[in-house]
């Protein structure tokens, strides 16, 4: 499934489409005066469907995949504007294109030397009527190019969704087990979207790269953040939680302990992971340590220690919940799409 949003067709700003449209006006004629400006309105009523289309373009939002739901959410800020912004656009586009066919009618009556006349009044009407969805369209355009751009997600497919606190290296290791090449850097939301990449074992297996979460409340939670509680709320999967067990981690241990409870919290197959155990600071390890009844698999994404166990959980995570187990391969792989040369990662 591809992204729901990257079909959406944005139609052009409403000041541009008036002014072009009047433009071409002067370029369209006709073997009379009369049919020249029938033959013009009707140009204009044809060309208003550009907004009618993107209406129609744009997802249903009740039928959406809860993940892609929420993250139009997050983009707009209010699923009901987006729902009133639509209607707006399309009540006014039909509104616009009735006027036109109502003043085509009335040239087609009238003496031929009223037609120019009834032909400019016609455009004017349409065109104030048009722009009462200048605001939605600036808006709504702005929303759907943004998430036009998100990342593919396909919420079929068996998922790994890396989540921890912010720095702990959740971008390193999805670069190191996945096709994904997110950014890395030393200081905390590097990582500002969802980023995928993909695994080989046999079958295709998707890994999620989600932004950093602080230790508090939802309602406090800025919108980097909510993108990776997105992630891990409407995702179905396996998380893999990373702690960062180095000398000098955004968090201490009560914090990142926290972030665990939170995310255990959701129910979901769990991973945990101690990352930077290349750089370990020994008292938050082992404040950590005492704290958690989970398995630990301590690793170093940057310096690839415990991968091969960690995708050795992966391999024994989708045996659990897969149809087929003979069909799995021991997720060493990172997938490349048939068809393409090992270049298009
Ligand atoms: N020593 C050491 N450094 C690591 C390890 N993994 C990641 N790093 C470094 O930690 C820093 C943060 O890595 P990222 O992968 O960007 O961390 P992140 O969790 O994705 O960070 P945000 O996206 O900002 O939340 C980078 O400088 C990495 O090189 C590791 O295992 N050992
Ligand atoms: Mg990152």
């Amino acid at each position: 499934m591809l992204n729901p949003f990257e079909k959406i067709k944005i139609p052009p700003r409403i000041e541009d489409f008036i002014e072009s449209e009047s433009g071409r006006l002067r370029s369209i004629g006709g073997k009379s005066i009369r049919e020249r400006e029938i033959r013009r309105l009707r140009d204009y009523r044809e060309r208003i469907d550009a907004y009618l289309q993107f209406v129609r373009s744009f997802p249903r939002v009740n039928q959406l995949h809860p993940f892609y739901r929420t993250s139009l959410e997050i983009a707009s800020g209010s699923l009901d504007r987006v729902r009133i912004c639509l209607s707006v656009i399309a009540r006014n586009a039909v509104l616009a294109q009735r006027i036109l066919a109502k003043y085509e009618d009335m040239i087609r009556r009238s003496p031929e030397e009223r037609a120019n006349l009834l032909m400019r009044s016609g455009f004017g009407r349409a065109s104030s009527i048009l722009r009462r969805s200048r605001d939605c369209v600036d808006w709504i355009s702005k929303v759907s190019s943004e998430l036009s751009k998100g990342k593919a997600i396909d919420p079929e497919l068996p998922t790994i969704i890396v989540a921890g606190p912010p720095n702990a290296g959740k971008s390193t290791l999805v670069s190191k087990i996945s096709s994904a090449k997110p950014e890395i850097a030393n200081y905390p939301f590097t990582t500002k979207e969802i980023h995928v990449g993909h695994i080989n074992c046999g079958v295709k297996v998707q890994v999620i790269d989600t932004p950093g979460i602080l230790d508090r409340p939802d309602q406090e939670r800025n919108v980097i953040e909510k993108k990776a509680v997105n992630a891990l709320r409407n995702l179905e999967g396996l998380i893999i939680f990373l702690f960062d067990i180095s000398q000098a981690p955004v968090y201490g241990a009560k914090e990142q302990l926290n972030l665990l409870r939170e995310v255990k919290s959701l129910g979901k197959p769990l991973l945990v992971a101690f990352n930077k155990a290349d750089v370990a600071n020994e008292d938050i390890r082992k404040e950590i340590l005492s704290k958690v009844d989970d398995k630990v698999l301590e690793i170093s994404s940057e310096k690839g220690v415990g991968l091969d166990q960690l995708k050795g959980e992966i391999y024994n995570w989708l045996k659990s919940i897969s149809q087929d187990p003979s069909a799995l391969l021991d997720c060493g792989d990172i997938y490349i799409d048939p068809g393409r040369g090992p270049n298009h990662r």
